[in-house]
């Protein structure tokens, strides 16, 4: 089937839509605008212009390089440069575009101003009347994009959210709800306790003396939009992006059989149950029994004693393999954010960071780290400044300045390079190799076969000269972009050939690695970099949502290279 005109409009509409957030040329954004419109309403096909070998740069309004586009979106079925485009804008900034009364130039405007990019916090600054200051807005305007964003929220509701945004929303909750008068207990259950990267419900359980109003509480905080039902020892509520909460409030003694039924998996819990029936023993939310009588349930780990485990972190309740380790003594001792040295990637404002060199170094440093690499783009990637050789070298000056003025802390020479189609590096080898390390990553040909996809990744880590560490290796973006269709482990068997580290990069709506393919590396042999991938000082909080996923992953400190100290990361060298 060939590719509509209509999907080409769409494409080069999309294309002028991100243009223009990223405040590019209002020319350059108006062509591709106007080109679109032209397309839209043109009598031909351009497919089968294309076909009979006639020139689209004959058509009005589109040149030279607009016809180079357009063979692109028909050839290819997708436009490279606008994938490059999607990929440095943070993802929410293209749903702001959707709210009504937004568009791309007002979005733009509130993320360059107020360093907003996703609805959330778009709603965030609207409830607090931040917006009305922003140039070209007003109290009315705000009024119209808080309602729409409510309105949208309920048509998402059914949908799973993010962690991070199940985080942000439940957080202040749980606190609210620790405030209570009478309540001892609180804790969020489910998928939201085993650490998942998507989040369906919240169960949150409570337990409390006497006579606590907790259910009232629950059902009146402040961000509850409807109420489903309420009772004294339950109640359902749905919160904001539609995120339904149940409550639970649970005797004491039965509070770590209902934690540990709660929190699952379902798998987990059937499994655990089965142990116990062939121990003469009822496992339930209420508790342990035998016969009628209760032997555990005041915590978790009086349950998992009744059937001879050892207490099993949340993140490894999957029923793959957790309860056999168990068994055999043999369970993981999990990373955990303190065991994190450094970070491995890292942007500035040299490419498309919004931080300079110091106030990112700064900022890591402020979180206890002991090293941090810089890894800006590489030129490929021109709309972000991308570095070519000689402003490569200028920023490792700048970093020599930097680190001969501190000490304890210490600046990474790093690059983020592009894996080009072929699989060799946007940059020769030469000017890669004096380079503490390099991550390289794809951003651009997600659509290549398994088969030449796989190939080009293998080359580029088995051509780099130094420590290399393959950046965001599937390239998924939750929930809007599937991984593109690579032979993992292939990668893992030649990443741990060549000594090179898989990354697990830690932005909330990467997660990419998998906890899977996190367990796969270990069991590989192949080493682990959690990497915040931090665009601002802020992002380097990211690092929090990689080892929760790398906890899923079954890793502990000793499978993170940057659980090392900066002189046994320095040792790391590739095998090559
Ligand atoms: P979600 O909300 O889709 O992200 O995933 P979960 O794991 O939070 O699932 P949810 O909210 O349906 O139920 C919470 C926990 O309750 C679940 O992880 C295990 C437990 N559970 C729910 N239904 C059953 C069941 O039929 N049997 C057993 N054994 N446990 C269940
Ligand atoms: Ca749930
Ligand atoms: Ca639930
Ligand atoms: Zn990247």
């Amino acid at each position: 089937m060939p590719v509509q005109n209509a999907e080409v409009a769409d494409t080069l509409d999309r294309y002028a839509d991100l243009l223009e957030i990223e405040g590019a040329n209002q020319f350059r954004v108006r062509a591709y605008r106007n080109a679109s419109r032209n397309i839209a309403s043109l009598p031909v096909s351009l497919a089968d212009m294309l076909r009979e070998g006639k020139d689209l740069a004959e058509l009005p309004g589109i040149g030279k390089d607009l016809a180079g586009k357009i063979t692109e979106i028909i050839n290819r079925g997708h436009l490279s440069e606008l994938e490059d485009i999607e990929q440095r804008l943070p993802a929410g900034l293209v749903e702001l575009t959707r709210i009504a009364g937004l568009g791309p130039k007002r979005a733009g405007i509130l993320y360059h101003n107020l360093g907003i990019s996703s609805v959330t916090e778009l709603e965030k600054a609207a409830r607090e009347g931040k917006l009305r200051d922003a140039p070209g807005f007003a109290a009315r305007l705000e009024q119209n994009i808080l309602a729409d964003i409510e309105r949208k929220a309920g048509v998402k509701s059914g949908k799973r959210l993010k962690l991070s945004v199940a985080q942000e929303l439940a957080q202040p909750l749980l606190s609210y709800l620790k405030k209570v008068k009478g309540v001892k207990q609180v804790e969020a259950a489910g998928s939201y306790r085993r650490g998942m990267e998507t989040v369906g419900d919240l169960d949150i359980l409570v337990t409390h003396e006497g006579d606590s109003d907790v259910m009232e509480r629950f059902v009146g905080y402040e961000d509850v939009e409807r109420v489903i039902s309420r009772c004294p020892t339950r109640s359902t509520v749905v919160l904001r992006f539609g995120l339904q909460v149940d409550l639970r409030a649970v005797p004491e003694e039965s509070y770590g059989a209902a934690l540990h039924y709660f929190t699952g998996s379902k798998a987990h819990n059937v499994a655990i149950r089965l142990m116990g029936v062939k121990k003469g023993l009822k496992i339930n939310e209420y508790g342990v029994f035998k016969e009628e009588k209760r032997v555990a349930g005041r915590t978790e780990a009086e349950v998992y004693e009744q059937v001879g485990l050892p207490y099993i972190e949340p993140e490894l309740r999957e029923n793959r393999g957790e309860i056999e380790a168990a068994r055999g003594g043999k369970l993981p001792r999990l990373i955990e954010l303190k065991d994190i040295c450094g970070d491995l990637h890292c942007h500035t404002k040299t490419t498309d960071g919004r931080a300079s060199l110091e106030e990112m170094a700064d900022a890591a440093r402020a979180r206890g780290y002991e090293y941090m690499a810089v890894t800006d783009h590489s030129k490929r990637l021109a709309m972000t400044r991308g570095l070519d050789e000689k402003r490569l070298a200028e920023q490792m000056k700048e970093i020599d300045r930097l680190n001969a003025g501190r000490r304890g802390f210490t600046v990474l020479k790093a690059i983020e390079v592009d894996i080009l189609e072929d699989g060799s590096l946007d940059l020769p080898p030469g000017a890669l190799k004096g380079l503490d390390l390099v991550v390289c990553s794809v951003h651009h040909k997600f659509n290549l076969s398994r088969e030449e996809q796989t190939e080009r990744i293998v080359r580029a880590i088995q051509s780099c000269p130094t420590l290399t560490i393959l950046g965001h290796p599937s390239g998924r973006l939750i929930p809007e972009r599937k991984a593109y269709d690579i032979d993992m482990e292939k990668i893992m068997e030649a990443a741990r050939d060549c000594g090179c580290v898989i990354e697990l990069n830690a932005q909330p709506e990467r997660l990419d690695l998998t906890d899977i393919d996190c367990k796969m590396a270990r069991d590989m042999g192949v080493r682990v970099a959690i990497s915040s991938d931090a665009h601002s000082t802020n992002d380097l909080d990211f690092m929090k949502f990689g080892v929760t996923q790398a906890r899923r992953g079954w890793l502990e400190a000793a499978d993170v290279v940057n659980t090392l100290g900066l002189a046994e990361l320095k040792k790391l060298q590739p095998k090559k």
